[in-house]
């Protein structure tokens, strides 16, 4: 309880470090010209160190922030304080908050396109950088920079076209996305001999790139796999969500559309300690570029456990009616979630490491399936199977947390709209990830984050180090 208190104190405080430095930098952008989001960085950079982080750990910098148990170092380090990551933290009860701000005030908030009502990933990204709201203006310039950005290398096109179609589309994903690291400017900077002080400046440069042809990458292997190979061109003057949607083929659906804005907004980040993005941390802390960082965050995110849950829901949804049918009677519903788990298989889409409430993500999409598509049969039995689940975990007996995550619920919004490749699905998180994880690679070079290395211990030295100690 005590150590609980002084974390939320010792995060009070850095909260109110950071409100404060930002509203002293304000001032200096308030010029005719909007600034764009790299010039709004380099303003905040400097305070963030001196009066931030150097002062945190001058004040606090020999604290304890808690202990460590032997169980959280076999337990895959659940709960254990080890990162710092200002862009969003996750509470158990509450769920996700960027900058502070919940999934519906930043639905309120963030800029939306005209005639639109989710907000725009562009906003998001912002967001997550400066902890600011941007303009409608600022928002548009950096959709228009990220489509002159969209194109890809030639040879990454072959590459992807040479993929066989049973490669399943995350591993092309991954490839395609460490082949960019050819360009990457931090990579070169490097080579050249380029100070710590300016590390960030090559890396958000990279860190536009990435994102900005991610729509490419993923239009290309959708049509590679699952349709003709044709990509159509970007759209200069479109925002993020409908050219990627455009290039998977459903630009003229505005409702896939607004569903892309807000799907990529809710999966863009987690705080920092789940696998996709603290492995792009990690690697990015070696200082391997952001595109040889976001690849090995692509290669966690596919994991059954992580990102490829999205994909696992829907082929257990549809094996599920498969079996007992369309419309089928809660009982039939019990059984069959019953059989999974005797199967020692677990539910895909429920439970989570640090959540313990239903996924507000899950809420958003529940919503905007009740909004767009009330009566879609499969919606209902997500519904129903949220009716269920949750009391079977709890009488199993096993997972801390009976509700779903963010991954019960997307699947069945892209099929409706006719986006039925499961395989797929992995890939939409992906691109929506590389927000997250792009910006904490920014503000991780801005920052001198330095090369992670924890330490690792024998059980042979944790039995020597308890021994006699009960
Ligand atoms: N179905 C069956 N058993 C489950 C379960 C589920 N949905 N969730 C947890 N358990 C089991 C878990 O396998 C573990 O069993 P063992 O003791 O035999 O190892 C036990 O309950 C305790 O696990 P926990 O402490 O509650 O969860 P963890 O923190 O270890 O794991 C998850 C968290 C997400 C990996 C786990 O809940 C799970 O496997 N869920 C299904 C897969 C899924 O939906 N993943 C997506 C998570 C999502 F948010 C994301 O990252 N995209």
């Amino acid at each position: 309880m005590a150590t609980a208190l002084r974390t939320r104190s010792l995060l009070q405080s850095n909260q109110r470090f950071t409100s404060l430095s930002r509203a002293s930098l304000r001032f200096a952008s308030t010029g005719s010209k909007p600034l764009t989001l790299k010039e709004r960085l380099a303003e905040l950079i400097p305070s963030q160190i001196d009066q931030v982080v150097k002062q945190i750990r001058a004040d606090h910098g020999k604290k304890s922030f808690g202990p460590v148990l032997v169980d959280q170092l076999y337990g895959g380090m659940r709960g254990l304080p080890a990162l710092i990551w200002d862009g969003s933290v996750l509470d158990a009860e509450e769920g996700i908050r960027f900058r502070g701000k919940s999934i519906p005030e930043c639905q309120a908030l963030l800029p939306k396109a005209p005639g639109g009502s989710e907000p725009l990933p562009e906003g998001l990204f912002w967001l997550l950088l400066t902890g600011e709201v941007p303009t409608q203006e600022q928002v548009r310039a950096l959709s228009r920079d990220w489509a002159a950005r969209a194109a890809i290398p030639e040879f990454v096109e072959e590459i992807l076209d040479r993929c066989p179609p049973t490669l399943h589309p995350m591993s092309q994903f991954s490839l395609a996305v460490t082949a960019l690291n050819h360009d990457s400017a931090f990579a070169r900077a490097y080579q050249e001999g380029i100070s710590k002080k300016e590390y960030w400046q090559p890396t958000f440069d990279d860190a536009m790139d990435l994102i900005a042809k991610l729509p490419n990458i993923a239009g290309r292997i959708y049509r590679n796999v699952f349709g003709d190979g044709k990509v159509p061109a970007i759209d200069l003057e479109k925002d993020y969500s409908h050219n990627l949607a455009a290039l998977l083929g459903f630009g003229d659906n505005e409702a896939f559309v607004e569903l892309l804005r807000l799907y990529i907004t809710i999966h863009s980040d987690h705080e920092g300690g789940n696998v996709s993005a603290h492995t792009g941390k990690l690697v990015g802390s070696a200082l391997s570029d952001p595109f040889l960082s976001f690849g090995a965050s692509l290669n966690g995110l596919a994991g059954p456990l992580h990102g490829l849950a999205n994909q696992e829901v829907l082929i257990w949804l549809r094996k599920m009616q498969s079996k007992i049918g369309e419309n089928a009677s809660d009982d039939a519903v019990k059984e069959y979630v019953w059989s999974t788990l005797k199967a020692g298989q677990v539910v895909p889409g429920y439970g989570h490491a640090v959540l313990r409430k239903t996924d507000p993500r899950y809420t958003a999409q529940r919503e905007f399936a009740l909004k767009h598509l009330p009566n879609d049969p499969l919606f209902k039995l997500v519904g129903q199977v949220y009716d269920i689940v949750p009391g079977i975990l709890l009488e199993a007996g096993k997972a801390k947390n009976p509700w779903p995550n963010v991954d019960a619920h997307s699947g069945v919004l892209l099929t409706h709209y006719g986006l039925t490749e499961m395989q797929f699905y992995t890939v939409l998180f992906g691109v929506s990830r590389a927000f997250g994880v792009a910006a904490q690679l920014i503000w991780d070079r801005a920052l001198g984050a330095p090369l992670e290395r924890p330490k690792s211990y024998s059980s042979d030295a944790i039995q020597r180090m308890f021994k006699d100690k009960h």
